[in-house]
């Protein structure tokens, strides 16, 4: 069976752009591969974190992926930290990476600009990731347009390690969705929705009370005229919301742009096909926050489940660098 891993980062809240981007296609394949879903923990440390509001986010990440409808009886959902073998095979692949490939990604110059301060986790992250998906034997990646270059890091360094120390790990491909891929901040049409960025009215939050939904969508910035048609360069914010209207509504965008002669209805019929998209999300969510133990309970057999696989990987790497076994 295909095993199939991916990660999010337990830094601020859960969005539009995260589940139509690539949380969609998480519960998707849950039924046709063997999937490994994983809160990243040490990925969101790349950035100071408060402590409390890690560990409140690691866990409310975790109740949002249930409510979506990951289910760990045919899943394995987990957190990274709980794996303690991920923060080791990640040293074994900053070996394996050069400086000048970690130093070529787009993502760590956009936010090193942006940062006060800069941590040497954040330049190797793509090392933790490559760790992360190869710990797994994965053969797909399920993720959003912007971890493209992460995915092809990770393809490299895995096929570097298998040339200089024999054949170690299986090569993953990339699962990037066409529709819904990048789902741009309602306020600034050109940036990508985001968690960590501080654009509250461009982002809408998968537990957002329906009515502020509803405003967001209405005050979204549009372009100048008056034409409803797909055209990202040109018009970055009406495609915007018609990329958003498709994936919400299973269409490309160009289907989801027919029948429209005015902004006003395409920004009400978005936020409505938002709504009813979040409204079972909403409500499983609740349930699952009145009973914290459930969540619990999932991630520790999550964790036992995922440590028998990533202990063997990582065995297998340590061997085959020339680590001596303990004796
Ligand atoms: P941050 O803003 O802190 O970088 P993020 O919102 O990008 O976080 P992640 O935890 O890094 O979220 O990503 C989880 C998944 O969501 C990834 O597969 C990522 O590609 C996808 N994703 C994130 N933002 C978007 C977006 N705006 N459009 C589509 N997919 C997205
Ligand atoms: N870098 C990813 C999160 C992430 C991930 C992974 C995704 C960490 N490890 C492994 C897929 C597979 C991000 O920023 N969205």
């Amino acid at each position: 069976m295909t095993r199939v891993f991916s990660g999010i980062k337990p830094t601020g809240e859960v969005h539009l752009g995260n589940l139509l981007g690539a949380l969609q296609y998480w519960v998707e394949d849950q039924h046709r591969a063997d999937s490994f879903y994983c809160v990243v923990d040490l990925h969101a440390l790349t950035t100071p974190q408060n402590p409390e509001e890690l560990r409140a986010k690691t866990l409310d990440v975790a109740r949002i992926l249930l409510a979506i409808g990951l289910d760990p009886e045919v899943c394995t959902l987990f957190v990274q930290s709980h794996v303690h073998e991920h923060a080791e095979m990640a040293w074994l692949m900053e070996c394996t990476v050069s400086y000048g490939e970690l130093r070529r990604m787009t993502q760590f110059k956009d936010k090193s600009e942006s940062s006060e301060f800069v941590s040497g986790g954040l330049f190797t992250y793509p090392a933790l990731m490559a760790a992360d998906i190869l710990l797994y034997e994965t053969d797909r990646v399920p993720v959003g347009d912007d971890q493209r270059q992460h995915l092809e890091i990770t393809r490299d360094i895995a096929m570097r390690f298998n040339s200089r120390y024999g054949d170690t790990f299986v090569v993953p491909a990339a699962a990037i969705p066409r529709t819904g891929a990048r789902v741009m901040d309602l306020q600034q049409p050109t940036d990508k929705m985001s968690k960590s960025d501080d654009s509250p009215q461009g982002t809408v939050l998968v537990t957002e009370d329906p009515r502020s939904i509803e405003k967001k969508f209405k005050r979204a910035v549009t372009d100048s005229g008056t034409e409803v048609r797909y055209d990202p360069e040109n018009k970055p914010g009406v495609s915007n919301l018609l990329a958003i209207l498709g994936a919400a509504t299973g269409r490309t965008p160009e289907e989801a742009a027919k029948g429209y002669g005015q902004y006003g209805p395409l920004k009400s019929d978005t936020a409505e096909a938002v709504i009813e998209l979040l409204r079972p999300v909403q409500e499983r969510y609740q349930m699952l926050a009145d009973d914290p133990g459930q969540t619990a309970a999932v991630l520790r057999s999550g964790a036992d489940k995922a440590q028998q696989i990533a202990a063997s990987v990582l065995a297998r790497a340590r061997r085959n660098i020339g680590l001596l076994s303990r004796p």
